[in-house]
């Protein structure tokens, strides 16, 4: 049953960087900003909390191919485990890191900065990518009495994906609006294993018709 009082929107990382002409653009990213809007305009009605992820790195970032001298899109490895290494994207202060001009940014309850230590990447509004440092939204979620999470932005098959995993694993009632997401894909179909194994999760893929 739908209850509001108990429901948090996390928007993650809806930026300039991401989005069409953008460092890092995910294909369609500027076509899920109206349908955002319109969740987030009725909030009263639909959560209590709304949440706005911002993926903020230093300049000369780890996950920045540009640090390495190598190609966007390669993997190095870091302590033992690989790591994608992406254009110089989403830098604090810069027109890129700026969220979508037409994004509903003044009715953020929460606006949430990722990526910010120089060495390490965070994917996950939960967690660093070394999966033990906290990014401290579990404890204002819990704070504010939440107990179901609604993520979308981009991009499905990487930051939203490790968000709702971190979401489930904690014990949130997740739910993807896989229409307001929009993937990067690369290699092709990969978007498609992250679909499955969220599902294999328990994490609910919905569509936003079904929340108006
Ligand atoms: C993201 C790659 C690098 C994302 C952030 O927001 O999905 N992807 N940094
Ligand atoms: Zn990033």
């Amino acid at each position: 049953m739908y209850n509001s009082e108990k429901s948090a929107l996390i928007v993650v990382d809806l930026q300039v960087d991401f989005c069409q002409g953008g460092a890092l653009a995910v294909n369609g990213g500027d076509e899920i900003v109206s349908g955002i809007n319109y969740l987030i305009s009725n909030s009263t009605v639909l959560f209590k909390k709304i949440i706005l992820t911002a993926d903020w790195h230093p300049k000369g970032h780890i996950s920045f191919s540009s640090s390495h001298n190598l190609e966007p899109y390669t993997s190095i490895e870091v302590d033992g485990s690989s790591a994608t290494l992406w254009p110089d994207h989403c830098v604090e202060g810069t027109k890129g890191s700026c969220f979508h001009t037409d994004l509903q940014e003044e009715k953020a309850d929460l606006i949430l900065r990722k990526g910010r230590d120089v060495n390490i990447d965070s994917y996950s509004a939960f967690y660093e990518n070394d999966r033990i440092t906290p990014t401290g939204l579990a404890g204002y979620l819990e704070n504010h009495g939440i107990r179901k999470i609604y993520l979308c932005g981009l991009a499905l098959d990487w930051c939203v994906y490790f968000s709702a995993m971190d979401s489930k694993n904690h014990g949130f009632d997740t739910s993807v609006i896989v229409d307001l997401t929009r993937v990067v894909d690369l290699p092709a179909g990969y978007a498609l294993e992250k679909k499955k194994e969220m599902e294999q999760a328990g994490i609910d893929l919905i569509e936003s018709s079904s929340l108006k």
